[in-house]
């Protein structure tokens, strides 16, 4: 419990604040952790009887936060804000209270609660849901224990796992879930869909590559009709014994095919189980549950997402759904335009534009399903976005091991055109002006063929043709 007592006394002035106001405007950010936020301190509010409303906000402009502090009052920044500390502290005659993990800008206000306020990380330890959730338990007590449920959704959509598990503040708010009876841990294989998916889609999800055995669902459902009687069961009805014995033939698959011991330990993860809800349904995974989320965020529909979390089911939970399958259909129909259309390829490179066949939300994901089908070069995709252009890069992991870092690739491209770039070494992103794309690609190129260049399992020179 040690990493939330470091930040008690951050959690109570925030509670004190909001406390004292006649009502409170909740700004929250758009994807699963800011929609988990934003329920968590919605319901607090309603528990402690003080009326509430939230807005739902993509990012926070210096004009932003401007014309929200000019209607005066409280205001509770979730899963947003620190970042904006500056600009919000700047603001006169309202009162600002922010629960966020981001990294802090250079000030400070009175109610501010943030992991990194008591030297925990904000990417690791506590999400944005899980700093709210410290703060309600300052304002309502005991009584705001179950929503540790919500919290762990907030947590594992943001991606705060460490080696399949979540760490810090998060486990310890896992364990007030678990002393309520809403949250549930298993050790599990590490896959996603346990409770909605198909067997061979949930073990093509591993993050490990057992050639032959897990490399697409097709394999997955050849290698499991050898060792299960129904090989299109989901995880989730599986009996106990069923999921022993798949899980021992993969571990022995994996070391009989070489895979390395480090990655075989990958295999396993953690389980976030939400107790109370129905049996196969995706609200009783948390990582299901936070991807119902993300639908909805993504297709401007987050007000859906908030009810959700609150707790909202019927219409809410049949919308949140059929927003889901529109996302997989898109995500499907985005993948077949991109091998349709062919990659251009350069030197160390290659890219498509889908224009705006692509909604800029999702070709990030687009561009990764598509990886595999196209391997051999970093891909860079562009899709229109608001007039400028949104770039996603993707690169394979055996490129990212001779020395590609595409964060850096795209924030130095994206620079030189006027734009902003940057991510991580195996996926990173930009958006840059419409016009700049021959320019921007050309600097990518330059850049991307010196980090791999002389390197073994750099591009092959020959391989030209995309969709094959
Ligand atoms: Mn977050």
């Amino acid at each position: 419990m040690a990493p939330v007592e470091a930040l008690t006394d951050h959690a109570e002035r925030c509670a004190r604040t909001l406390a004292d106001a006649a009502d409170v405007r909740v700004v929250t950010h758009d994807d699963a952790d800011g929609l988990t936020a934003g329920a968590i301190a919605a319901e607090a509010l309603d528990r402690a009887e003080i009326p509430a409303s939230v807005r739902v906000v993509d990012g926070l402009s210096t004009d932003r936060i401007e014309s929200i502090a000019a209607d005066g009052g409280t205001v509770w920044f979730t899963d947003i804000g620190s970042g904006q500390l500056d600009a919000i502290a700047a603001q006169s005659d309202w009162t600002p209270v922010v629960a966020d993990h981001h990294q802090i800008a250079d000030a400070s206000i009175d109610a501010h609660c943030n992991p990194m306020l008591a030297g925990l990380d904000g990417a690791s330890d506590l999400s944005g849901a899980g700093a709210v959730y410290l703060v309600a338990r300052a304002l309502v007590g005991s009584e705001a224990r179950d929503l540790a449920a919500q919290a762990v959704v907030g947590a594992v959509g943001d991606r705060q796992l460490v080696d399949g598990e979540l760490v810090g503040a998060n486990a310890a708010i896992v364990d007030e879930g678990e002393a309520v009876g809403v949250i549930e841990r298993t050790t599990d294989l590490d896959v996603f869909g346990r409770q909605t998916r198909p067997l061979p889609q949930v073990l093509a999800s591993a993050s490990v590559s057992i050639p032959g055995v897990l490399d697409d669902p097709a394999t997955v459902t050849a290698w499991l009709a050898t060792h299960v009687d129904d090989p299109d069961q989901r995880w989730a009805d599986c009996a106990p014994a069923t999921r022993q014995t798949i899980a021992s033939a993969l571990f022995q698959a994996a070391i009989e095919r070489g895979v390395p011991a480090d990655r075989i330990d990958d295999l396993v993860g953690t389980a976030y189980t939400l107790a109370r809800e129905p049996d196969g349904t995706a609200l009783r995974d948390a990582a299901e549950f936070a991807t119902l989320l993300n639908a909805t965020a993504r297709y401007d529909e987050s007000e859906v997402g908030i009810a959700l979390a609150r707790g909202e089911r019927g219409d809410v939970l049949d919308r949140a759904r059929e927003l889901l399958e529109t996302h997989r259909e898109n995500l499907s129909a985005g993948v077949d335009l991109m091998l349709d259309r062919g990659t251009t390829t350069e030197t160390a490179i290659q890219w498509v534009d889908l224009e705006d066949a692509v909604r800029p939300t999702i070709v990030g994901i687009v561009a990764s399903l598509a990886r595999s089908e196209l391997p051999d070069r970093p891909i860079i995709a562009f899709a229109d976005d608001d007039g400028d252009r949104k770039v996603s890069a993707r690169g394979p992991a055996r490129l990212v091991r001779a020395g590609l870092n595409l964060g850096v690739a795209m924030d130095r491209a994206a620079t030189h055109v006027g734009g902003e770039g940057g991510g991580h070494d195996i996926a990173a992103g930009a958006t840059i002006p419409a016009g700049s794309e021959r320019a921007f690609l050309d600097e990518v190129d330059a850049i991307v063929a010196e980090q791999v260049g002389g390197a073994e399992g750099g591009p092959a020179d020959t391989a030209d043709s995309a969709t094959n």
